[in-house]
């Protein structure tokens, strides 16, 4: 069975037929073989990127636009991280200083500089309280919630398809006790502004995951329940949120939390990923190095945070360098904090050895028993299956539809899908659809035809109506 771990596989309400399609749902299923239980070895990878990618994540930091011109920042830049986050250059007073006129030069100098390294893309930030434009910090009521549809749109838009994921919004939830929203001028335009800033990058790029990302919500308290009700809120209405940001800035004053791992977890059991966005730990030596160990520990040990991303490369490229908080001193030596979370990620997450002898079992004497071949022809489907995930709200819906290949590979593929009466296919990504509402056809472009035996690639729809429930059929070209 098809395990689809796209969006979209939260639980809804609503009507029944869009409950049952929410499970996966897969046709023309090619039996792939016995599951291979992979065992994680201890590894040796050199660098933060390479040592996460072998166990599945990525590492990041924040980049500055003005220091890639600096070699030894760019060095170990390119060296040690495969995701960047622009740390100031794609907020609202960078990307829009005047309303309606648009300013990407800083942020596209770090969007180029990481496709040209191979590195992926967290925006940040769409929707914020704070580095708004004066323009903005001026409006209030519709015309500043205008503005702020257009401004996600907008941003969103201009960067469709780069990035990996986006801070939607940042930091709006208040410190303390009360489990409130933050008061800004940007809650004054209403309580749902949070969920149409989603719905709007939705719009804008589907492809991205979209995430929530604020600060003293590493461990359980008020603040970090008052996010995972909304959380939890938006994963039952239909409201497409992928992630959560854990900004994860630490000090003495603001240790990291006992309960770190159990709330990444607890985010992660409503369906979304979880990240580690903004890393840093005041200190130094051994103490700031075990911290380092501990909360890289905490991401590889729950399954869906899919990366660490640290605030800065050097000590003095911090928003705090006095507290000397990043992995790499004023030099571009590495720290103790370094060769401390390197060595956690290639020790891997839960992997401690057995520590007790297998059981010796007697060979059987007996051969084994010989199964004929079968003799009906394998599934239909031409050697691909395909399962849908919906992430549907009244009037609308996103479809991700992932494509796996049977033994055989796949050259190239078509996914045939019937939309119920009334529902109409608006933008896809990854694919070319022909027709746009029943019947609707979806093929590969140039560039994921190919899929690998076993492996897989997905694609995805954007519709008015009520989106697919019935089985998708999967043909090889
Ligand atoms: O404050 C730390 C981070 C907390 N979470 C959201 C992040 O976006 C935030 O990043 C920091 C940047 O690291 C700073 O670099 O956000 C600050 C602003 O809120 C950034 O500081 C600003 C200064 O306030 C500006 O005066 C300066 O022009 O950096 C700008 C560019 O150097």
């Amino acid at each position: 069975m098809n395990h689809v771990r796209a969006r979209g596989s939260g639980r809804l309400t609503t009507a029944p037929r869009l409950r049952a399609a929410l499970v996966s749902i897969a046709t023309g299923a090619v039996a792939l073989g016995a599951t291979v239980a992979v065992a994680s070895s201890a590894s040796a990878g050199t660098t933060l990127a390479t040592s996460a990618a072998e166990q599945g994540r990525y590492f990041g930091t924040a980049v500055a636009a003005n220091k890639l011109s600096d070699s030894a920042y760019v060095g170990i830049l390119n060296r040690e991280f495969n995701m960047v986050t622009p740390e100031n250059e794609m907020k609202w007073d960078a990307t829009e200083p005047a309303q309606g006129q648009f300013s990407y030069t800083s942020a596209d100098r770090i969007v180029s500089h990481a496709q040209a390294n191979g590195m992926r893309i967290r925006g940040h930030a769409l929707a914020w309280h704070s580095q708004q434009p004066g323009w903005a910090q001026n409006l209030s009521g519709s015309a500043l919630r205008s503005a702020m549809v257009s401004h996600v749109s907008q941003v969103a838009g201009h960067y469709q398809g780069k990035i990996y994921a986006w801070d939607v919004v940042n930091e709006a939830f208040a410190d303390g006790g009360s489990g409130a929203r933050r008061d800004s001028n940007l809650q004054r335009t209403g309580n749902d502004w949070i969920e149409v800033a989603f719905r709007t990058a939705r719009a804008a790029d589907p492809g991205a995951k979209l995430c929530y990302n604020d600060y003293n919500t590493d461990g359980q308290n008020a603040k970090s329940n008052a996010v995972y009700a909304m959380v939890q809120d938006f994963r039952s209405r239909g409201v497409p949120i992928d992630c959560v940001g854990f900004q994860s800035h630490f000090n003495s004053a603001s240790p990291v939390p006992s309960d770190y791992q159990a709330n990444l977890q607890r985010f992660a059991n409503l369906g979304v990923d979880v990240q580690i966005t903004e890393l840093d730990i005041e200190g130094s030596g051994s103490t700031q190095a075990d911290n380092y160990t501990r909360v890289t520990r905490a991401c590889l040990a729950v399954t869906r945070c899919t990366g660490i991303s640290v605030w800065g490369i050097r000590d003095t490229d911090s928003w705090r360098a006095s507290g000397t908080p990043l992995l790499f001193d004023g030099n571009g030596n590495k720290k103790p904090a370094y060769t401390a979370t390197l060595d956690a990620l290639n020790a891997g997450g839960s992997t401690t050895p057995p520590t007790t002898a297998p059981p010796t079992t007697t060979p059987p004497t007996t051969p084994p028993p010989t199964t004929a071949p079968p003799t009906t022809p394998p599934p239909s489907g031409g050697g691909c299956t395909a399962s849908v995930s919906l992430q549907s709200w009244t009037g609308g819906f996103v479809a991700t539809v992932r494509v796996s290949a049977g033994p055989a590979g796949l050259k190239g593929w078509t996914v045939g899908l019937t939309l119920p009466s009334g529902a109409t296919v608006t933008n896809t990504w990854n694919a070319q659809n022909t027709g746009t509402s029943g019947s609707v056809a979806f093929r590969n472009l140039s560039y994921n035809g190919t899929v690998g035996a076993g492996g897989s690639t997905e694609f995805g729809f954007q519709g008015t109506g009520v989106g697919p429930t019935a089985l998708p059929s999967c043909a090889a070209a």
